[in-house]
């Protein structure tokens, strides 16, 4: 029997990932997608396949968190075997300054999901895509165990969103599980974090496009790791007959400036001649050190990172630096405004 997933943030570095992990196995994949003016689905247009053809197996679908009733819809419709519940406002520093907005999707977006599941009775399995921010000011190295001290608002609505899922396996014995993934990136990674920002940035200061490099704080110590591994991590979660909760980590500990040299020296550059710093990328209330410990993913799923960060920092670099050769000068056309560009946070 072909086992069927839906997916939500499928058009996300995770989501996007985890599409191709399932299609390769052989599932039958639904996405949720939310409508929007301009094309939103750039990481999985390679794997779109017309759905009249014979034999195709990914189909997306619009929705949003926001709205439940479609939730309940499109689960009834689908009738999945596996749900993802990937989409959230994931940006830790756009929750400052949208609270609101990220409490309804990353936290009552959850449980419209979960409530979803609950109304119609579709017998699946429930992934929630919980974080390593719901550690916050906990010192590291966390685990499973670890008590949750968020900084942020969308640390508090992971937390939020992580006890739902808990609740709902016990109320209702639905098949619920948290993967509390630590930090993972990719050549596919959003480009506001920062890792993808420090190699987009270093691959065009090389290509002399840019001159300067604007950062928040450099001290920052975080645990990052390479997605495709995680997304293989989430899928191995709900393999497990008995749901339960699980961190994925590579336990490596380096800083945000560690990562800028890295990039840095990977082209031959001297960081220090092209950082600078902005206050504007600093949060009210900063996460200092995210560490993981992820032995019982290993104990229990034989799940164990393999790309740490160095790699990880040459891996990004070097598809920077192809996809600006390919793509040529990305300047956007705008001749009624000369000067304007656009400013990424
Ligand atoms: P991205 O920001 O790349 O993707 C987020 C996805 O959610 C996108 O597909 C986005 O759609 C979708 N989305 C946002 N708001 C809504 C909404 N209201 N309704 C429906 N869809 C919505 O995140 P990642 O892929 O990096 O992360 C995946 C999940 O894992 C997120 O929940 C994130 O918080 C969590 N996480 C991520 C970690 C990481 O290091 N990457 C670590 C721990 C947890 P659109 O493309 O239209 O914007
Ligand atoms: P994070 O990722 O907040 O850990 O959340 P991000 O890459 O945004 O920040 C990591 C660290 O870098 C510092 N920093 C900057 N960050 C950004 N974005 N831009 C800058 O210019 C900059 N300068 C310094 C930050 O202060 C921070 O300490 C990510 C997201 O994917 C979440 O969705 C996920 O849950 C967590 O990882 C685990």
């Amino acid at each position: 029997m072909t086992k069927r997933a839906l997916i939500t943030g499928i058009t996300g570095q995770d989501g996007s990932y985890l599409a191709e992990l399932l299609l390769a196995k052989g599932y039958e994949v639904h996405g949720l997608i939310r409508r929007a003016s301009t094309f939103n689905t750039s990481r999985i247009d390679h794997l779109y396949q017309d759905p009249h053809e014979q034999g195709a197996r990914l189909f997306l679908h619009y929705g949003d968190l926001s709205d439940g009733a479609r939730l309940v819809t499109l689960l009834s419709k689908i009738a999945p075997d596996e749900v993802y519940n990937l989409a959230a406002q994931s940006h830790v520093r756009v929750s400052f300054d949208e609270p609101e907005h990220t409490g309804n999707t990353t936290g009552i977006g959850s449980i419209r999901l979960l409530e979803a599941v609950r109304m119609t009775g579709v017998q699946c399995r429930f992934y929630q895509a919980s974080s390593s921010e719901m550690f916050g000011a906990s010192p590291p190295p966390q685990n499973e165990d670890t008590p949750f001290y968020p900084r942020s608002p969308y640390g508090a609505a992971k937390v939020y969103s992580y006890w739902v899922t808990r609740n709902y396996r016990e109320a209702y014995g639905i098949h619920a599980v948290n993967g509390i993934l630590f930090n993972h990136e990719s050549p596919r990674r959003g480009e506001t974090f920062v890792t993808r920002k420090i190699t987009r940035a270093v691959a065009r200061i090389q290509a002399g496009i840019e001159d300067s490099l604007y950062l928040g704080n450099l001290d920052a110590v975080r645990d990052w790791g390479y997605a495709p591994e995680y997304v293989e991590g989430m899928w191995r979660m709900l393999q497990v007959d008995e749901p339960d909760d699980y961190v994925l980590a590579t336990g490596g500990n380096f800083t945000v400036q560690d990562f800028v040299v890295a990039s840095f020296e990977h082209v031959g550059l001297d960081w220090q001649k092209y950082v600078k710093f902005d206050p504007r990328y600093l949060r009210p209330t900063e996460v200092d050190a995210l560490v993981g410990d992820a032995g019982k993913a290993e104990d229990e799923l034989g799940w164990k990172a393999t790309v740490q960060t160095p790699e990880l920092a040459r891996i990004m670099m070097d598809a920077d630096i192809a996809a600006l050769a390919n793509a040529g000068t990305p300047w956007i056309d705008t001749p009624h405004l000369p000067d304007w560009k656009i400013s990424l946070s």
